[in-house]
């Protein structure tokens, strides 16, 4: 017996920009947004929507991106953009991509392929929203692409922990003090890698950095081509919660790359891909840098000993060294194996 065919809609063929001077001009989120001087998320925001182009609905949930971006009557979205609740990026994403294709099959709208993108923060996304987003991700028939900015707090409303916060990290949340230096103890959570091995009906999930723009460009292309619902999730520094210059943003995504802690990676039809910086420390042809350098320079882990540098170190070398999949799947390479019962 044959299994009944998923019906998709087609996609948009959105080729890879062969390097920076393919990238076309047009933007599709333009000035006069509220965002602090330096916001990596902001930038997420212009090239992620640069990068899918016209034809493209954006969705978003409460955060810095909602509320910085469409103050008072004015907004920086040129695309039609909807606000949705903290939580519900991936319920408002597939329920506009089922919309469409509703509207398309009814005859009430021209048939084209139109780009659904559903954003969230890291509060939204990868703490109260992730059951929203896994569902959605079970949905082969609908094309949706979440895209999950974090900036490793609650930002907006003033810097408190949240799931994606580092260790050590001050937030509003945890203040060091003098009886106890380390209030925030808990290693960043791993939703790409656990979204990806948990949901075989999504063929795009991908991590990204804006300080690697066009690279950053080509995972959305891919995933919005590739169609159905995709993943994409994206570190951004934030010179308000990191606590740390402006003009240090671009550094400090290099750095986190560069360090090890942000790995760079697709899953694309289930196949494992490390690309760019990442690919490069995998592969020995250049070395990972201490994340000390990526530590001194936030406020944030101002008050971190060397033995605490030393600690968080050790645990990124286990994410390369002792993770089944280096900084992809936390279970370690040593498989046990439980001893046959006696017969
Ligand atoms: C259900 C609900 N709880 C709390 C809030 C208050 N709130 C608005 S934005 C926000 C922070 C969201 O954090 P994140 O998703 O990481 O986005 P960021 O602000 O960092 O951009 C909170 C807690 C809300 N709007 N809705
Ligand atoms: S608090 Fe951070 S994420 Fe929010 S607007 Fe400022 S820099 Fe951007
Ligand atoms: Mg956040």
């Amino acid at each position: 017996m044959m299994a009944d065919a998923v019906e998709t809609l087609p996609t948009q063929q959105l080729e890879a920009f062969k390097g920076v001077k393919k990238v076309p001009l047009e933007e599709y989120f333009t000035s006069g947004h509220r965002t602090c001087q330096g916001c990596e998320s902001a930038l997420v925001m212009k090239l992620m929507v640069k990068a899918a182009g016209p034809r493209t609905i954006v969705l978003g949930s409460t955060g810095c991106m909602y509320v910085a971006n469409t103050t008072y009557y004015s907004t920086s979205w040129v695309v039609p953009w909807m606000h949705t609740q903290l939580g519900s990026s991936g319920s408002a994403g597939l329920g506009t991509a089922a919309a469409l294709k509703a509207l398309m099959r009814k005859g009430k709208m021209k048939e084209e392929p139109i780009n659904v993108i559903a954003f969230c923060g890291d509060g939204g996304g990868a703490d109260m929203g992730l059951s929203a987003i896994s569902a959605t991700l079970t949905h082969p028939q609908y094309n949706v692409l979440i895209l999950l900015y974090d900036n490793e707090s609650y930002a907006n409303t003033d810097i408190q922990a949240s799931g994606m916060t580092p260790y050590g990290a001050h937030t509003t949340f945890s203040p060091p003090g003098k009886v106890k230096r380390i209030m925030h103890t808990r290693w960043k959570k791993n939703v790409a890698g656990m979204l990806a091995a948990g949901h075989p009906e999504s063929k795009y999930i991908g991590t990204v950095c804006a300080s690697y723009a066009v690279e950053m460009m080509n995972r959305v292309r891919k995933a919005l081509t590739i169609g159905g619902p995709t993943f994409i999730h994206s570190l951004d520094p934030c010179p308000k919660g990191w606590d740390y210059d402006p003009m240090l943003s671009h550094e400090l995504g290099e750095l986190a790359v560069n360090c090890g802690i942000w790995p760079l990676y697709d899953v694309e039809n289930h196949r494992l891909r490390l690309y760019g910086r990442t690919k490069a420390l995998a592969e020995k042809r250049a070395r990972r840098q201490p994340v000390r350098d990526f530590l001194v320079r936030q406020g944030r882990f101002a008050h971190l000993t060397a033995d605490d540098i030393d600690y968080f170190q050790a645990k990124i070398d286990e994410m390369w060294d002792k993770w089944l999949l280096p900084g992809v799947l936390p279970i370690w390479k040593d498989l046990e194996v439980d001893n046959p019962p006696a017969s």
